[in-house]
């Protein structure tokens, strides 16, 4: 079966900030509170998408959630108007009212895990949003993800939306950004790695919170019927370094692993499970070493949390990468030395998403892998596939519903909440999504 491996980014939102909201993501805590520019950071994101649209890759938009998150407030009990309970969240509750406005469903990596049809045990594509239940902003984000995936993902022949995992800390589960898969080519049979930080029923006390428990890993892997399942555990030095997710520090295509050597506890058993998991291909591992490239320097430069793409009539991949790679000495020498070499990666590509990667957000975060085959493709939702026009519509409307400067301050202000619910509202047009996409549009 031939498939190819089409992209779903989200859409950054009007409210994107810089709130340090979470605990063990390096970048998050050291912007926080700096002005933000969410539309540069909107435009960045559409420039990604159109670039990977013009290399010949399906490439989508998932659209941002509606933020401030007034429902949430509500259910904490904050009441009367929409821009009273606002106001009294800000004052009451601030940590609470940060987390309702973040524009966090921005990273897509995080949106849900996706099975291939090639895997599953009923020949769909399956999809399991992911809870994010560690932090109490991204919490917020599974019901909406999931209308979204469904919009986007809609034949009930050809695509499974699933239930987020229970929220509760045992089934904590962080989606695509903790599973590679690997494989001969993209409608073969792959190896799914499912890489988790700590087990659910033993105590943690790692400096900052293993985001994935191994049973969660296990579930979407049930859930979904998946064949070729490889769990790894995520190494504990790499989680106290800053690796929140494991794609901070590894990305994989096709037969190519490209990884630190601190992405996992045991890093030959890992190597071991995949080669015997692997079924008509032998998988290529690419480790760059800590000499070559301390974890903090791997972490600041996001070399590891790049897109790992095949292009349409190359053989050898292409890793996008974010222009902090590239300012970083030691990050760059690795890249220019993949380039050089006559491995797997073939050639190195740089990417401007200063905005996300101030969050901790890099160019793979940013985007969900869909594989698809053609059927399954075909019935994707075509208002939200990325073209020229679509571009150029985007741009457009945010130009028109973006501030080009956001602080903390600015979260509070009843007219922001105005502002971003007319974005939405014109985006629906757009994306043709109905008009009770968002919670707001339905009251
Ligand atoms: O979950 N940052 C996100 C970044 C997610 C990156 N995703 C992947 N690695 N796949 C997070 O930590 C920061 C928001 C703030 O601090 O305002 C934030 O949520």
């Amino acid at each position: 079966m031939t498939a190819v491996e089409a992209n779903a980014d989200g859409l950054i939102g009007p409210t994107h900030s810089y709130a340090g909201l979470s605990p063990g993501n390096l970048a998050s805590g050291r912007n926080k509170g700096d002005a933000s520019n969410p539309r540069a950071a909107v435009l960045q994101g559409l420039q990604k998408m159109k670039r990977l649209a013009d290399l010949g890759l399906p490439q989508f938009v998932l659209p941002p959630h509606e933020r401030p998150d007034i429902p949430f407030l509500r259910t904490l009990g904050f009441t009367g108007s929409d821009a009273r309970a606002l106001e009294q969240a800000w004052k009451d509750a601030p940590a609470f009212a940060a987390a309702a406005c973040s524009a966090s469903p921005m990273w897509a990596a995080n949106a849900a895990t996706v099975t291939p049809s090639a895997d599953s045990a009923d020949g769909r594509v399956h999809f399991t949003p992911a809870n994010l239940v560690t932090n109490l902003h991204r919490s917020l984000e599974h019901a909406q993800t999931k209308r979204s995936l469904q919009a986007l993902f809609q034949h009930p022949d050809h695509h499974a939306v699933h239930d987020a995992l229970p929220s509760v800390a045992h089934l904590a589960d962080e989606g695509a950004a903790n599973h590679v898969r690997l494989c001969a080519d993209h409608g073969e049979p792959g190896v799914n790695l499912l890489v988790w930080g700590r087990d659910a029923f033993q105590a943690w006390d790692g400096p900052f919170p293993a985001r994935q428990t191994r049973q969660a890993s296990e579930a979407v892997a049930r859930r979904h019927g998946a064949s070729g399942v490889v769990l790894a555990q995520q190494s504990r030095a790499a989680i106290a370094g800053g690796t929140f997710h494991n794609d901070v520090v590894c990305v994989g295509a096709l037969d190519t692993l490209f990884h630190h050597d601190l992405a996992f506890e045991d890093t030959a058993a890992t190597h071991a499970a995949i080669r015997a998991a692997a079924q008509g291909f032998e998988p290529i591992f690419v480790q760059v070493s800590s000499a070559d490239l301390p974890l903090a320097d791997a972490i600041s430069s996001y070399l590891f949390n790049s897109m790992l793409v095949r292009l349409p009539g190359e053989d050898r991949l292409t890793l996008i990468c974010p222009v902090e790679t590239q300012e970083n000495p030691r990050a760059h020498a690795v890249a220019q030395s993949l380039a050089a070499s006559n491995g797997s990666i073939g050639r190195v590509e740089y990417v401007d998403v200063r905005q996300s990667m101030r969050n901790g957000g890099g160019p793979a975060c940013l985007r969900l892998r869909v594989v698809l085959t053609e059927a399954e493709l075909d019935a994707v939702y075509d208002p939200m596939r990325m073209n020229d026009e679509l571009f150029g519509v985007l741009n457009d409307w945010a130009g028109e519903h973006y501030r080009d400067r956001l602080t903390a301050a600015d979260l509070a202000d009843p007219a922001l909440l105005v502002e971003t619910r007319s974005a939405l509202d014109s985006l629906t047009a757009i994306l043709d999504l109905g008009g009770s996409f968002y919670p707001f549009q339905r009251t």
